[in-house]
């Protein structure tokens, strides 16, 4: 979809600091991260909503999110996927994050609580 943000991601047509990438699947960092090495995976399909993509996009979906949350070195994270306004969407292309949870020692420099 010309106007989608992350239709444009895939096309190169605006920057992305890549991951990964296959014939089906593109993963990159999110641009507005709530931990070191979030990331972004997506199907190369358009669709808004999780129901608007064929399953054969969604089958190599989660091994790639398996393999982005390897490569980060995390040993705890989120996986979230979004559908809706309500649900916090805000992106209408379908997108699974992947969010890291720094430990204790760590920490992203803001101050996380200690006890
Ligand atoms: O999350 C949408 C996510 O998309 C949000 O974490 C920011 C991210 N985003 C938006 N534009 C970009 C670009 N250009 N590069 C990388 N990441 C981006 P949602 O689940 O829809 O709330």
């Amino acid at each position: 979809m010309s106007s989608c943000i992350f239709c444009k991601i895939i096309k190169g047509e605006i920057p992305s600091m890549k991951l990964f990438e296959s014939e089906k699947t593109l993963a990159f960092l999110d641009i507005m991260p709530l931990s070191k090495g979030h990331s972004l995976i997506i199907p190369k399909h358009h669709g808004g909503r999780l129901t608007d993509i064929p399953d054969d996009q969604l089958v190599e979906i989660l091994s790639v999110v398996k393999r982005i949350a390897t490569a980060s070195g995390a040993e705890n994270y989120n996986i979230l996927q979004n559908n809706g306004r309500l649900a916090h969407q805000v992106v209408d292309h379908v997108h699974f994050h992947m969010i890291p949870k720094p430990n204790e020692t760590e920490g992203l420099g803001i101050g996380w609580p200690t006890s």
